[in-house]
């Protein structure tokens, strides 16, 4: 590790050591230098939900010297200088994040001298969960929206388009020009509209999520969201030479119906639960705030669709 002559003093004392070429010239011979690992790795997926395992991959680390399996593998998976995980030999990890954000995940490498490299690559955990419960999927929903995220949207709708309805509240077919209901392409349609920041610069959704109870008339899970507030501040297709305009609901509520998919849609990570349909319910009350006038989901829905 170092290399410095021998000093003419220091000869006998190296003949002694046996270091039989450090002689006649009076240099002793560079210890071989010790270069850095490469730290290398990879992470699949790059993005998921929360609690999706991200599994991280080192063995494209390598090491002059270093043998391979020799290499030790350290994990820091939030980049807060703390190392979560590590193993010599072992280049695999594997790690759940609970909470949504962009994490930087530190890779560092050691050769058996203790030299180290690091690497750093990030994985995106949205605030996204496992379709493995209704209650999963309406927050899921509320994600959608959240992040305008149109491909999870169409996606929790993905039971095919015979099998989504959207129905509408009695009161919203009493107006005119409504239809009684409408399809998963129509449902999707009128989002990738809504989810666009350009034509919809303030969008905004919350609700409550009620218990679940069985319809026997359907054979399927239902579950009432309540203390529904859709705001809508935005250009309305076709009618744009109005400006934006604003619209809101207020206190709604919708009917939500769920499907189990059987065994074999998600593998081993369990059943794959499904949006059926969606039914607005009307309106209890009316209490328009200044300026918003109350809607049904449905109603605010109906102002984005073209077809
Ligand atoms: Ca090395
Ligand atoms: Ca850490």
């Amino acid at each position: 590790m170092h290399y410095g002559r021998c000093a003419t003093t220091a000869l006998l004392v190296a003949i002694a050591l046996s270091l039989a070429s450090c002689g006649e010239d009076d240099s002793c011979p560079e210890t071989p230098a010790n270069d850095a690992p490469l730290a290398c790795f990879v992470v699949s997926p790059v993005e998921g939900p929360s609690f999706t395992e991200f599994q991280f991959d080192a063995s494209c680390s390598q090491d002059e010297e270093t043998p391979a399996d020799e290499l030790l593998f350290q994990w820091d998976w939030e980049s807060d200088g703390e190392y979560d995980f590590g193993a010599v030999g072992n280049p695999h990890g594997a790690h759940r994040f609970e909470q949504a954000g962009n994490f930087e995940v530190v890779l560092q490498v050691s050769d058996r001298e203790w030299t180290v490299s690091r690497e750093t690559l990030s994985v995106v955990v949205n605030a996204l969960r496992a379709r493995n419960s209704p209650e999963n999927l309406l927050w899921n929903l509320k994600q959608a929206y959240d992040l305008r995220n149109i491909a999870e949207y169409e996606s929790l709708l993905a039971g095919g388009p015979e099998s989504f309805t959207f129905v509408l509240s009695q009161a919203d077919q009493e107006e005119p020009g409504l239809p009684d209901e409408w399809g998963r392409q129509t449902e999707v349609g009128i989002h990738e509209r809504l989810f666009n920041p350009d034509a919809v610069p303030t969008l905004s959704l919350s609700y409550a999520v009620g218990p679940r109870q069985w319809d026997p008339g359907t054979g399927m899970w239902s579950i009432l969201v309540w203390n529904v507030f859709l705001h809508v501040y935005g250009l309305i297709p076709g009618r744009e030479n109005e400006g934006m305009r604003e619209f809101a609901v207020d206190g709604g509520s919708s009917r939500f119906w769920f499907r189990e998919e059987p065994w074999g849609q998600a593998g081993a990570e369990g059943h794959v639960w499904k949006i059926v349909s969606w039914e607005d319910e009307p309106l209890e009350t009316e209490s328009p705030k200044a300026g918003i006038i109350p809607f049904t989901w449905g109603r605010v829905k109906n102002l984005y669709r073209t077809d």
